[in-house]
């Protein structure tokens, strides 16, 4: 029994993890270990070695199951110092490089040209993406078979069988805004409007959904000459050039009578986009006075009042101000171009610093 209990004792002390000490277990006091053999022996015994053989067996069983847990708890601890030391972390050290995101140009450029708006005394109106046909079409002097209201053009909202709520549509100007803001303000009234709009349209230079700013402008006295100062301004701070010349070109929008499309003077040196000088001219917008019909809808006595309304393509005078090549990269969400082309997040365009930089 003396040898059992220094075989295993020693055993125990020498193993060097919990798979081998499960090993020494099983042949020590398993069902088929060595004690257990002894403790067969026990029944060929006279009763008097049985008497001091008994004892001494369980005792050494005991021995062997509490050195057993002892040891079990010494690797468990070794193993855990182990982790601790490998696993161990300087809180102390930096944090990994942020990889921030940077400002759509889009995002840029809206606000922008709501920065120079502003300082000409326009504020920005928003509104419902989502709106009836009422205000993006009948209130905007486009009749019901006009082909700008063709299925093709315009996501109609599904409507179900026996709903008779007039029928709604992903918004395809932003002139619906315009239209409330008349309803809810009345005259005079300077705003501009810009955000997303929505055309059933997708190619080279179409996307379904693209970004829109119009201005409006309404009160006694207003005529093209505003117009015209206004938009000089705006393509001389946006292009941020000194001398800028504009050409209006008679055009026809069912919500302007007179109305203009205008085109900037400019060269393309290299790829490169100049304004204010050059023998090419570029169309940036769409404009003119505002229907009297519209002035009605929008709740205002056209007798009384007159303006000036203009529209034109956030996504387009982006591209052209900071040489943008393909539309559709502007909603493909990927972050390499957007680090290419996007802006610091912190530096807000202003007039007096520069609205670029
Ligand atoms: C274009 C042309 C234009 C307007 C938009 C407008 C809005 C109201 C009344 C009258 Cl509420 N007009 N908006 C006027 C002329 C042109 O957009 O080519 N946009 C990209």
């Amino acid at each position: 029994m003396d040898d059992l209990k220094q075989k295993y004792l020693g055993a125990i002390a020498g193993a060097g993890n919990e798979a081998a000490l499960e090993d020494i277990r099983l042949a020590a006091v398993g069902k088929k270990g060595e004690v257990a053999l002894k403790m067969r022996e026990l029944g060929k015994m006279t009763p008097e070695e049985r008497q001091t053989a008994g004892p001494a067996l369980n005792a050494l069983k005991d021995e062997i199951n509490s050195a057993l847990a002892a040891k079990k708890a010494a690797l468990s601890d070794a193993a855990l110092d182990e982790r601790l030391r490998t696993e161990w972390l300087d809180v102390t050290l930096p944090g990994r490089e942020r990889r921030q995101g940077t400002i759509h140009p889009v995002s840029q450029v809206t606000e922008e040209v709501s920065a120079i708006f502003a300082d000409m005394g326009f504020s920005v109106a928003e509104g419902p993406r989502i709106d009836t046909d009422w205000y993006n079409f009948d209130a905007l002097n486009i009749p019901g078979h006009h082909p700008a209201r063709a299925e093709m053009d315009t996501f109609y909202m599904h409507r179900a069988e026996g709903d008779n709520r007039p029928p709604h549509v992903l918004r395809t100007h932003t002139s619906p805004v315009q239209i409330r803001s008349m309803e809810a303000q009345g005259a005079p009234i300077r705003i501009i409007c810009p955000g997303g709009v929505y055309r059933a349209d997708y190619d080279q230079t179409h996307t379904p959904m693209f970004h829109q700013v119009e201005g409006l402008a309404i009160d006694t006295d207003i005529s093209m000459a505003n117009l015209k100062w206004v938009l000089e301004e705006f393509v001389k701070a946006f292009f941020e050039v000194d001398n800028v010349d504009l050409r209006f070109r008679a055009s026809h929008f069912p919500f302007t009578e007179p109305s203009a499309e205008v085109d900037i003077r400019c060269s393309w040196q290299d790829g490169a986009l100049k304004v204010g000088e050059g023998d090419d001219w570029l169309e940036i917008l769409g404009s003119g006075m505002v229907h009297p019909r519209v002035l009605q809808a929008g709740g205002i006595d056209p007798d009384k009042y007159q303006g000036f309304a203009f529209g034109m393509g956030i996504d387009r005078i982006a591209m052209l101000k900071y040489g943008i090549p393909d539309l559709r990269a502007f909603f493909d969400s990927d972050l390499r171009w957007l680090r290419h082309y996007g802006f610091a997040s912190l530096d807000q365009p202003t007039l007096h610093g520069g609205l670029s930089r």
